[in-house]
């Protein structure tokens, strides 16, 4: 299998981490990029989203996207499952999409806009009207994580990424994620030294 991927990438980490959780990093050469949103970059010959993650299957196929990718890794590995079939499927399947939908708030707009195009070009009212968004998920995602403790499964594991890309990135958000959610920032810290998947991954330029 082939993986392309990036150390800064909150959906990349997701996919690394699980990789690495289940122990399969050996079947899987890794091909790592530096600039997801340049056009350039040679993942766009792979995925005609342009996007990355995305992994290259046995049988050839490519996967995009983070939640597949992990989902089929995970049905490779030998590890307890991060996707639980029991009573908390819905409940860990409803954490992460949380956290995907903070993530899709951010990255195609506040993030682009704020790294590509200069402020005085920003769309500043849909700015503010995507974080205010996030500030209630941030909310609704302390109260989720309240549930499942220092559990991992794909719901914590992506909540972990997200927080963590946050303080990576401040200057791609202009939201100080430690002072305004310590609660968010401490507990990711706790699980990044509790599992080695999420110690080994942390966001690296
Ligand atoms: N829903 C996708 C999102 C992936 C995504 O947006 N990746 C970003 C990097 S963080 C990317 O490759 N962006 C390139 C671009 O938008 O040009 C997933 O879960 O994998």
């Amino acid at each position: 299998m082939k993986l392309w991927y990036s150390t800064t990438s909150s959906f990349a980490r997701k996919v690394v981490a699980t990789l690495k959780y289940h122990q399969l990093e050996n079947q899987v050469e890794m091909l790592r990029i530096t600039d997801s949103f340049d056009p350039n970059s040679p993942h766009n010959q792979h995925n005609p989203l342009g996007r990355i993650p995305a992994l290259q299957i046995e049988n050839g196929e490519w996967l995009f996207g983070s939640l597949l990718i992990s989902q089929y890794l995970d049905s490779i590995g030998l590890q307890p499952t991060l996707f639980p079939m029991n009573g908390k499927r819905w409940q860990v399947l409803g954490l992460h999409a949380l956290v995907e939908g903070i993530l899709e708030n951010t990255t195609p707009m506040i993030v682009v806009e704020r790294r590509f195009r200069p402020e005085n070009e920003w769309w500043k009212a849909r700015h503010h009207q995507l974080m205010e968004r996030n500030i209630r998920s941030f909310m609704q995602l302390e109260e989720k994580l309240a549930k499942f403790g220092d559990e991992l499964n794909i719901g914590t594991l992506s909540a972990v990424c997200l927080i963590d890309w946050w303080q990576f990135r401040p200057d791609n958000t202009g939201y100080d994620l430690e002072k305004n959610f310590p609660n968010l920032t401490e507990w990711a810290a706790k699980m990044n030294t509790k599992y080695p998947c999420l110690q080994t991954t942390t966001p690296t330029v």
